[in-house]
């Protein structure tokens, strides 16, 4: 594939010039901004992610800020998971629905007051609905994006590295809890999360111009660490059932289809748009669900359109993400399957574009 133009119109984020001194090799495009795939290799960067500690560039999780006396009506309206025993300092991972039970994002809702709410969205436009509905139903909320650009400290050693700047308090933070730190003057949210399952932070730095001054203290400070730049993984990902919108799943699919129904509690959601189409679809139960697929044969291409699944002939679903893993040593996949040929260890087989590869249905992922 060429190479693209850089404009403005695809945002460079405040920890760019970071990434491209660290040698980054290739970018795709998320939320009209650049967000880097490819350090040394896909394959290199995997193995140093899970024996060491990487810095991410994840600005492009862009935050819709909700803030006024109904932005906590506002967020209950965006989802069918029951936001009424969240406080603040917790992240939740919550499913958007429109009012067709159809998926519209999959952010982590971060909750920093009872009048105040990021949104850290995944990969569609979801400033627009969630300002047409605050504007449509006269909501006393405001909604913007703010300059507030995450930071992701990922691998097993995030925990050395980040006390290391921060001190040990970090260390007492909780999965999908945030506290607040201070940096150069400026109060900063880190929470413990990210997009990988070998454990890490997220930083979501407020104000851009502070952004390279972390960014550098943090390499500085991790050094003997093996800190690298990285980025999400294609395929550690995968091996973890994270999901990537606009990939695995679209508006199109139920969060029951995408297997995010544990964060669903439709019945007591009030308020939620989608919740009557929920609850309607909830009472039949999806056709089709999200699976983790192996596919035999040498490593496989990149997948960059739905391959099908064909069982007797028939199509029975399709792979939307698929990586050879070197720790699983077989090709590792996330795809949509249909109720008939999603049970564990169903065959299948699916059409690659370098042919068709047998393949196995799976009811948990590989970590
Ligand atoms: N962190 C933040 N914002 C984000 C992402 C993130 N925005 C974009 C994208 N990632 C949104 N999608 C996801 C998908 C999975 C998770 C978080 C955001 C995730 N899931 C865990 C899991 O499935 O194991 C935990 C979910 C839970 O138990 O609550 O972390 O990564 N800020």
């Amino acid at each position: 594939m060429a190479i693209i133009s850089p404009s403005r119109r695809l945002r460079r984020t405040p920890f760019s010039d970071g990434v491209e001194a660290a040698g980054v090799k290739a970018y795709t495009v998320y939320n009209r901004m650049l967000l880097p795939t490819v350090f040394e290799s896909v394959e290199a960067d995997y193995r140093h992610l899970k024996d060491h500690v990487q810095i991410w560039d994840v600005a492009v999780e862009r935050q819709v800020e909700l803030r006024g006396p109904d932005a906590g009506r506002l967020m209950q309206m965006l989802t069918p998971r029951d936001l009424r025993r969240m406080l603040p300092g917790q992240c939740y991972y919550v499913p958007i629905v429109d009012e067709t039970g159809g998926m519209l994002n999959d952010p982590v809702a971060v909750k920093l007051s009872e009048d105040r709410w990021w949104i850290s969205i995944a990969d569609s436009d979801l400033l627009l609905w969630v300002k047409g509905i605050a504007n449509g139903y006269r909501l006393d909320v405001l909604v913007d994006e703010p300059d507030v650009s995450p930071l992701a400290i990922q691998g097993p050693k995030s925990d050395d590295l980040l006390a290391r700047v921060f001190g040990d308090r970090v260390r007492d933070i909780r999965f999908f809890k945030f506290d607040m730190f201070e940096f150069e003057g400026q109060d900063l949210a880190i929470a413990r999360s990210g997009y990988s399952k070998q454990g890490g932070f997220e930083i979501y730095v407020e104000n851009s111009e502070i952004g390279m001054p972390l960014w550098n203290a943090l390499f500085a400070a991790g050094e003997d660490l093996n800190v690298r730049a990285g980025c999400p993984n294609g395929i550690e990902r995968i091996e973890g059932g994270l999901l990537s919108y606009g990939n695995d799943m679209t508006d199109d699919n139920t969060p029951h289809e995408c297997g995010l129904g544990r964060f669903c509690d439709t019945q007591t959601a009030i308020g939620c748009i989608g919740r009557d189409a929920l609850l309607r679809v909830a009472k039949e139960g999806p056709v089709q669900q999200v699976r983790a697929i192996s596919i035999g044969g040498d490593p496989v291409p990149g997948c960059d359109r739905p391959w099908p699944l064909y069982a007797g002939g028939k199509k029975r679903g399709q792979v939307t993400s698929a990586a050879w893993s070197p720790d699983f040593k077989t090709n590792v996949s996330i795809g949509m399957v249909r109720m008939t040929h999603w049970d564990e260890g169903t065959e299948l087989e699916v059409e690659t574009p370098e042919g068709m590869r047998p393949a196995v249905v799976h009811e948990t992922f590989w970590i």
